[in-house]
């Protein structure tokens, strides 16, 4: 045992750096590399790690100093003899070190032996992958504002690995892999663009998330190999069918959840080990920063309200619903939810819960649409494409969503805007074993009625097969959902926010219709419209479904 001090190291240029989060105390354990301190610039915050393995004697700063390069922050107790051989491996030139998997094991200093051993875990079949960033909608040089993992972390598929910011969004990249981060290639304050490298890993081995099977290059996984994103999915935006991850996590869906927080990356690996949400935690840090005290301090409410009763939470600070002991009335057997069930399941409430919801029921007459789609079937059999109402409705929508823009919006309620869309991109409900998906269909409005079948039919097969890409399900401008196919009146359909409409279509049946001299059998299909009250008033909705009815009811109209 030796003590050594923590100094602080080169600092990028930055002068003098403000301690904001202090992660150890004297008598605390530590591994070479875990994080002391966080210090923040003007630009970024950094976190100071360990120089070697060993026990905090002492520190000696406090919240709120401020040190600069070579400043001492603490004492240290290192682990083994001389700490020298660990001191020389660091400061060697980075050239002058074998790389890794050249480095003959015996010849390797123990400490760095251990030390590797331990950052990296290595399972049977773990590999070493460069992860890259994946497409940012066609940005480039979007600026780093957070990196989320620091080297050592062991992660999930999907954990963010850093946040970057756009003029229009904020996004967080996640893992496609689960694994432990080997090292981080970008510093916050830099830039990136698709295809950047991003992170070095080292990825689990069979039987993990990130198994033989997982995909070689570093693109994240067609939508159905990931699992789906619990908070921002994937969030793509929430219900009816949310449930598919994303590439990135939208600014839209990080804001939606609340989930815009502060916290250093040591602070988001105890919440990720304690199970902690950071966007419940009350920060009490400068700048609103989440400490690690705050996440202690949500932990022990957690526990207490546990231990009052099974509550199952639902955020927004409605009172949660006790659970009863079930077996008290019968056999009960459990299983655990799939990632993409929970996914749904909080982008449906997390949409219900914001979006004050108005559903507009109408009826469209659809009886000569139906005589001039069955008229189509040789044709269709000729194509090889099956025309259903579905891509009707799509093209008729596209029309309403053009002369009722009003509907083609979103609300960026932290900037007190209306983002309006100059595309028509229309996302289809579809329900698939796994649960439901909602494939986008873009520029709906430039394409005819084959294609929007024949393209429909590809992505629910798509859908259904698990094959589609994070970028087929997001994008829309607004959503249909069809139960056409299966049966029904009516039902409330959940608008998938940000959007702000959703058509619900139900079973279409003959009805008599009064004339004005007798009652006709006419076909009826069954409308619902659910909208969000606060982008679109109720007359609007009304104006929307007798638009879509007479485009229906004589879809000549649609060539106008
Ligand atoms: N009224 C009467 N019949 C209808 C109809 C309607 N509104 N809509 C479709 N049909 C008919 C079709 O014409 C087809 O009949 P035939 O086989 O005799 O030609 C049959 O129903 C099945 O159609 P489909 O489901 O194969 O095709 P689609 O284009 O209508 O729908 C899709 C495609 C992907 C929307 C649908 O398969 C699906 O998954 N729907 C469920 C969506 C869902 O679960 N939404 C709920 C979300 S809210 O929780």
């Amino acid at each position: 045992m030796s003590e050594q001090e923590i100094t602080v190291p080169d600092l990028g240029g930055a002068d003098e750096v403000e301690v904001i989060e202090i992660v150890v105390s004297a008598g605390d354990t530590v591994e070479m590399e875990d994080s002391i301190l966080t210090l923040e610039t003007d630009k970024a915050s950094v976190e100071l790690p360990s120089p070697h393995a060993g026990k905090i004697t002492k520190i000696t700063v406090n919240i709120g100093d401020k040190v600069k390069e070579g400043d001492v922050v603490g004492l240290m107790e290192v682990n083994g003899g001389s700490d020298a051989s660990s001191a020389d491996t660091e400061q060697a030139p980075a050239a002058a070190e074998p790389p890794a998997d050249e480095q003959p094991a015996e010849a390797a200093p123990q400490e760095s032996q251990a030390a590797a051993a331990e950052s990296a875990p290595k399972t049977a079949g773990a590999r070493q992958e460069t992860v890259k960033v994946p497409s940012l909608d066609g940005m480039t040089d979007v600026p780093v504002i957070e990196i989320n993992v620091s080297a050592g972390d062991v992660i999930e598929v999907d954990d963010p690995l850093v946040t970057v910011e756009s003029d229009k969004a904020t996004m967080e990249i996640p893992s496609p892999f689960a694994g432990t981060v080997d090292k981080v290639l970008v510093a916050e304050g830099g830039t990136l663009s698709e295809g950047d490298a991003l992170v070095e890993m080292t990825v689990a081995g069979e039987g993990s998330d990130g198994g033989d099977d997982a995909p070689a290059d570093s693109e994240p996984a067609p939508a159905a190999e990931q699992p789906a994103q619990v908070e921002s999915a994937p969030e793509q935006p929430s219900s009816p069918a949310p449930a598919a991850p994303t590439a990135v996590k939208t600014e839209a869906e990080v804001a939606a959840a609340g989930t815009k927080v502060h916290a250093g990356p040591a602070v988001r690996k105890i919440a990720r080990e304690l199970g902690a949400d950071l966007t419940r935690v009350k920060p009490s840090g400068p700048k609103n920063r989440i400490l690690k005290e705050d996440v202690e301090q949500y932990i022990k409410q957690q526990l207490n309200q546990a231990q009052k009763g099974s509550v199952v939470a639902t955020g927004s600070g409605i009172p949660g619903v006790k659970l009863p002991d079930f077996s008290q009335f019968g056999e009960v057997s459990r299983e655990a939810m799939s990632r993409m069930q929970v996914a749904t399941a909080n982008n449906m409430q997390r949409s219900w819960l914001n979006v004050p919801h108005v559903t507009q029921f109408d009826d469209a007459d659809i009886t000569e649409l139906e005589n001039f789609r069955k008229s189509q079937k040789k044709a269709g059999e000729q194509k090889g494409i099956k025309m259903t109402p579905l891509p009707f409705l799509l093209k008729a929508c596209a029309r309403v969503l053009q002369e009722l823009p009003q509907f083609n919006v979103s609300l960026d309620l932290e900037r007190k805007e209306i983002v309006r869309k100059q595309y028509i991109h229309i996302g289809i409900a579809v329900d698939t074993p796994a649960g439901l998906l909602v494939p986008v269909i873009r520029d709906v409005d430039k394409k005819g009625l084959w294609e929007l079948a024949a393209e429909a039919a590809e992505l629910a097969q798509k859908a259904r097969d698990k094959q589609l890409k994070p970028a087929e399900m997001q994008g829309a401008c607004f959503t249909i959902t069809s139960l056409g196919g299966i049966g029904g009146k009516a039902f409330t359909p959940i608008v998938n926010t940000p959007e702000v409409a959703i058509l619900g279509v139900s079973r279409a049946q003959m009805q008599p219709v009064w004339d004005g001299a007798s009652f006709q059998p006419r076909l009826m299909l069954p409308l619902s419209l659910s909208y969000d009250h606060r982008a679109v008033n109720g007359a609007d909705g009304a104006r929307f479904t007798n638009l879509l009815g007479e485009l229906l009811g004589d879809i000549r109209t649609l060539l106008l």
